[in-house]
């Protein structure tokens, strides 16, 4: 017997030899993958000691099947842009997991959509929809379509086009898809106003993230910045810190980084430094949050257009280098691995303190186990941006019920959620043997509550 913790050698190479078999097949039936074989990897080191509490789980071949999603949806998005050119993207919608509710996340316009992204995306909404304690399953979609330099009429021609076809496979009890990068409420509105003419009714419950005059929540759009605000200041508060007095960077400057952003300065913090794709500013009086809604929001210029109205602040080209300033906390809250190995070490060397992941995936392995190995809290993806589904699931709530709550009390709520998100990682990971590792904790919380309901549903 392995005294520590009560397993038999036996039973904890049974444990590992299932992870590590499981972890075979999956790379083999996903070839080139990267991006959701570094997600399952993850999630399969946090797993190990959860086969030795139950056994059950091998029995009833839970990895194999939590792998696996339940369907792959690709199609041709074929459209008309301004000079009459027929255009043709692919669009995607992963329905991972339905076990605990209707498939459920946002739907990503970006170049870069692949169906290893997309893959990874619906896989880590599995764990992180189930933290939210929320009756929700897990999805993603998207496209390769770049809405960069598009006219307002091209975006709703081929958002148009895109749902068209989408719209077979959802629907309010069956998934609800909302946004993701490229695509924020004027998106979602032209994808509700195409749906809701292709079925001939008005079915709110179908897409969260909606303009709250029309069926929207109010506190959505800043549910997810908020959202990984509240869950470090959580992880800070365990050491009797705050963001109060920080120097805070944030990269990315879209709906995640805005309202991160403005949660952090409302709570005491100085933001430096944020980015976008092509490269970051740095304020040394600390970054206006209108400025950039102004520049970002309305208007939809280059980050750079910010020292047309700050002189003292600084634009460089290169968005990686934004690690480079020196700051206490830093929330990643752009994009998957633009945080690597080297801008970790950068970031410990300066003397940061924690980290919070606002985008999904935006650590790569190395560079969460350089922090891990240095004692700087950080807060995983899947619990420290949940607060954007979270308050997706209020939205539908509220549709159901055909009523609206206040700003106040969805915030309240969505504070609440946090709160009870970072406790569930917290206690998983002590009482699995990694007191502290909130990756693990997350891993762990989120799958058990899946697993669960998974055995209990039966095999399929
Ligand atoms: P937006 O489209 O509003 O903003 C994305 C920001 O990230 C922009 O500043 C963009 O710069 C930058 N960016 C995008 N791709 C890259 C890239 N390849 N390299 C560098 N910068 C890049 O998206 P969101 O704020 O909604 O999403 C940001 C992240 O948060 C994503 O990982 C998303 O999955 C995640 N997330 C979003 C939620 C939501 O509710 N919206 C909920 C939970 C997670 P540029 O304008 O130059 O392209
Ligand atoms: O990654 C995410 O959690 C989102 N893009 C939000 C999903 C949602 O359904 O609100």
């Amino acid at each position: 017997m392995d005294l520590l913790n009560g397993n038999s050698v036996e039973q904890r190479n049974r444990a590992n030899d299932y992870v590590h078999e499981v972890y075979e097949m999956v790379k083999k039936r996903n070839p080139g993958e990267k991006e959701f074989l570094q997600a399952t990897r993850e999630i399969f080191d946090s797993l190990r000691p959860v086969f030795l509490k139950h056994p059950e789980f091998i029995h009833n071949g839970i990895l194999e099947r939590i792998t696996e999603p339940d369907r792959v949806i690709t199609f041709r998005v074929a459209w008309e842009d301004d000079v009459g050119k027929v255009q043709v993207n692919r669009g995607f919608r992963v329905q991972f997991n339905n076990s605990i509710g209707p498939y459920k996340g946002g739907i990503r316009f970006h170049p870069t959509v692949n169906s290893s992204i997309m893959k990874f995306l619906a896989f880590e909404q599995t764990f992180k929809n189930a933290l939210t304690g929320q009756p929700i399953g897990a999805g993603k979609g998207g496209s390769d379509f770049n809405p960069k330099g598009k006219s307002e009429r091209e975006v709703m021609r081929f958002t148009q086009s895109f749902i068209t076809e989408l719209s077979k496979y959802i629907g309010p009890d069956m998934d609800v898809p909302a946004g993701d990068i490229g695509v924020g409420k004027r998106e979602i509105g032209y994808m509700f106003g195409q749906y809701n003419r292709l079925k001939g009714g008005y079915e709110a419950g179908v897409f969260t993230g909606k303009d709250p005059n029309h069926g929207g929540s109010l506190g959505r759009k800043e549910a997810t910045g908020y959202g990984t605000v509240y869950f470090v200041e959580e992880m800070l508060k365990q050491t009797g810190d705050s963001f109060a007095g920080k120097n805070v960077i944030v990269s990315g400057s879209g709906n995640v980084a805005i309202y991160a952003m403005e949660k952090a300065i409302e709570c005491g913090a100085t933001v430096l430094a944020c980015s976008d794709s092509g490269g970051y500013i740095y304020d040394p009086n600390g970054i206006n949050v209108e400025t950039v809604k102004q520049i970002k929001e309305f208007t939809n210029q280059r980050i750079q257009d910010y020292l047309k109205f700050h002189k003292n602040a600084v634009y460089y080209e290169g968005c990686r280098n934004i690690w480079s300033v020196v700051c206490d906390i830093a929330l990643p809250c752009a994009t998957q691995n633009e945080l690597v190995e080297e801008d970790a070490k950068l970031l410990i060397q300066n003397g940061v303190k924690a980290i919070g992941e606002g985008a999904n995936m935006p650590c790569t392995e190395e560079a969460v186990l350089a922090f891990q190995a240095k004692g700087v809290l950080f807060g995983p993806a899947k619990a420290a941006n949940a607060g954007g589904v979270a308050v997706s699931a209020m939205e539908m709530s509220q549709n159901s019920m055909r009523l609206s709550w206040s700003l106040e009390e969805v915030d309240e709520k969505l504070k609440q959620v946090m709160k009870n998100i970072f406790e569930s990682c917290h206690e998983a990971a002590a009482s699995y043997g990694s007191p502290g590792n909130l990756v693990v904790g997350a891993n762990i919380a989120g799958f058990l509550k899946v697993a669960d309901a998974m055995v209990a549903h039966g095999i399929h």
